[in-house]
């Protein structure tokens, strides 16, 4: 019978700089599972849909709306972004080397995905729910909770994240799509410019006792776009596999990422995050399978 890791504090490593690195370690090579022997919620099975129909109900929409999983929201919530040109990356480290990049237009969501919209999709059983329901300060329940409907969902791993954005007729967005969407192309270092983050720009800076925030409720830190949260509040999913060599290598057009990997780019830090996280060119990874209480993910198309 497969078991499930019910940690109840499990933040990603790159929050956790005060976390033992033996600790660390461990969590990075056992992923999700497997720590006791209580038994997986049903259907949590690890990533696919736990064997129940997926039946997305059909709705009519207004104009100026869209629907996702048979319920309409705004097309206000979806942000336009347009084709251009950008230096991605940075002059040394990780993001080494810095190189231009030309994107299509593409449509970011405004907003991370939040509890309520995937539960949409748990209940249309399209996504298996999150794979612990709780969050990293112990608000439990946290998923399905009404308190908590618009924050962002967590403890969902990358094939989690890419079912709900498909279902919803959605893709996760590359990794060269949320970089230019964070920083426009004047060279920025956070969504909002090169000041350094504060309390009114971002959801950060608290590794011991911060937790997530209903998204949106950071305005004077959205990108050049228009895009809300991308620096803080949860490290979000991307496309992309990680390779530290890739952007020596990749196209300057609409680079796909690497065909293959270990593991999948995060970005944008959480609320665990110091500020160099939240550089908006800032690599992060972790294994597909992981989930944790500061990861989730925003759907493009
Ligand atoms: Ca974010």
């Amino acid at each position: 019978m497969r078991v499930c890791d019910w940690s109840r504090r499990r933040l990603g490593f790159r929050d956790s700089r005060w976390i033992a690195t033996a600790v660390l370690a461990a969590a990075v090579v056992a992923g999700p599972g497997c720590k006791d022997s209580r038994p997986c919620p049903t259907g949590n099975d690890g990533g696919t849909d736990g064997g129940r129909e997926c039946v997305v109900p059909t709705v009519q929409c207004n104009a100026g709306e869209h629907a996702e999983y048979g319920t309409c929201f705004t097309d206000a919530e979806e942000i336009a972004v347009p084709a251009g040109t950008f230096q991605m990356g940075a002059p040394s480290g990780t993001e080494y080397p810095q190189h231009g990049v030309t994107l299509a237009g593409f449509s970011l969501d405004r907003y991370e995905v939040t509890n309520a919209r995937f539960r949409l999709c748990v209940e249309a059983g399209c996504c298996d729910p999150p794979r612990y329901n709780g969050s990293y300060t112990g608000r439990e329940p946290y998923y399905g909770n009404n308190d908590f409907s618009f924050y962002p969902v967590v403890f969902v791993d990358w094939e989690q994240a890419r079912q709900y954005c498909e279902g919803a007729g959605k893709r996760l967005p590359t990794e060269a799509e949320w970089e230019y969407a964070a920083r426009g192309d004047d060279g920025r270092l956070y969504p909002w410019g090169s000041t350094a983050p504060d309390g009114a720009r971002a959801n950060f800076g608290r590794a011991r006792d911060g937790d997530t925030a209903q998204v949106g409720s950071y305005a004077a830190g959205a990108s050049p776009f228009g895009v809300d949260d991308l620096a803080g509040n949860v490290w979000e999913w991307v496309a992309d596999w990680y390779d530290p060599g890739y952007y020596g290598v990749s196209p300057s057009t609409d680079p796909p990422g690497p065909a293959s990997g270990l593991v999948r780019v995060v970005r944008g830090g959480s609320f665990g995050s110091d500020a160099t996280a939240l550089y908006s060119f800032y690599r992060g990874s972790y294994l597909p399978e992981e989930s944790f209480g500061n990861l989730g993910f925003r759907c493009a198309r």
